[in-house]
């Protein structure tokens, strides 16, 4: 499959709303009763109603408060807009009003937002150069149905868009700074040249409000990798100035085939927890025939252990950080930790919607239902 052809299957990847429903009424039945979402969707009380306690999540500083957590009575999602539908916030919901507040996050599921970040940015040609225009910049960004954050992005989107380059080839990345506070890019995983490296003070100057900076480099080694501010870096990655920058080889032979590909940004900043910018239900499914073999690429922005879960079927884990495996192995959870990059692929065998979710569990679910890092692999016939 060519760069072109594969970057077709990304576009198409992710389900739209409509192809989601029209994928569960196919294949007959959904993830924990997920079918005939095509009616009465409108998540009022929706598991987003989980994200409320993220969306309020303490702050100092931009950060979430240590692991992540709400402070105040633990559990996240027992304040805001789904205390309103419960009858005393904080209170014990009946089984009935439990199972009626997860099963209107799943029939939300995926939902619609504003805003899709992750999308590749086609490179202008500048002699050998693939050059790469960024402006960093203040965006509402909408992490959920009407859940609407303060976040800085790369031109517009979390997370920045897709950079995605040959081995060898030569790069330009044109950085404008359009904040309020200074920044530079550290492109994570790139052996660039020591100028390169994107840290003020130590290889170059903060890059003022207002101004810009060029990074040049010549792409290596191939894998997964991400670039990201290094200025500020607790705040500006948290709000969202992050994106991932793939590197595929020189010989596509080098590395195990596939065909389908789904890259996954992880971040736990002040939008709370999030898969490629958004929380559950707008997180974005992907669907894969049967018998297709899906590379998933987990890129980790944010501070915390997220251990990626997926049902029904194992991940072949065949690189760290780019670099390939001595021998590939299996697993069932992987735990991606802060700055890591894995590559698994999954042999898609089994037919049907699989949950795909973090396993700290309180990054996914809360007595009102599943938020956050959760999404699901829809396996079709
Ligand atoms: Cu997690």
């Amino acid at each position: 499959m060519s760069t072109m052809e594969r970057a077709k299957e990304r576009a198409n990847g992710p389900l739209s709303r409509r192809g989601f429903v029209g994928v569960l009424s196919t294949i007959g039945a959904g993830m924990l009763g997920l079918v005939a979402c095509g009616g009465n969707t409108t998540p009022t009380v929706a598991a987003g109603s989980g994200m409320s306690g993220v969306a309020g999540m303490p702050v100092a500083g931009g950060m979430p408060v240590a692991g992540g957590m709400p402070a105040a009575s633990g559990m996240p999602g027992m304040a805001g807009s789904a205390a309103a539908a419960t009858p005393v916030a904080g209170a014990a919901l009946s089984a009935d009003e439990m199972d009626k507040l997860h099963e209107a996050g799943i029939k939300a599921f995926p939902a619609k937002t504003a805003g899709l970040g992750g999308q590749p940015l086609a490179p202008r040609m500048e002699g050998d150069f693939k050059v790469f225009d960024l402006v960093a910049k203040k965006v509402q960004w909408e992490v959920e149905p009407g859940k609407l954050f303060e976040a800085w992005g790369y031109n517009g989107v979390i997370p920045g868009p897709e950079l995605r380059v040959t081995e060898g080839d030569k790069v330009r990345v044109v950085i404008k700074n359009e904040l309020a506070e200074s920044t530079a890019i550290h492109f994570h995983g790139q052996m660039a040249p020591n100028a390169m490296d994107g840290v003020p003070f130590i290889t170059q100057p903060p890059i003022k409000p207002g101004t810009n900076f060029t990074y040049e480099f010549v792409a290596k080694p191939a894998g997964t990798h991400m670039y990201h501010s290094h200025h500020n870096a607790t705040k500006q990655v948290g709000m969202g100035l992050l994106g991932a920058f793939i590197v595929e080889p020189k010989d596509p032979k080098s590395r195990p085939p596939f065909d389908k590909e789904w890259t996954i940004v992880l971040n736990d900043g002040p939008q709370g927890f999030t898969l490629n910018g958004k929380g559950f239900p707008a997180t974005q499914p992907f669907v894969v025939k049967k018998g297709e073999k899906l590379l998933i690429r987990y890129i980790n922005e944010g501070q915390l252990l997220h251990p990626m879960h997926l049902h029904g079927m194992p991940q072949l884990v065949i690189a760290k950080d780019g670099y390939l495996q001595p021998q590939p192995w299996l697993c069932d959870t992987l735990t991606v930790a802060p700055g890591d990059r894995w590559e698994v692929i999954v042999d898609a065998t089994e037919v049907g919607t699989w949950a795909f979710h973090c396993h700290v569990l309180s990054h996914a679910e809360t007595e009102h239902g599943m938020f956050g890092m959760v999404t699901a692999l829809v396996v079709k016939e």
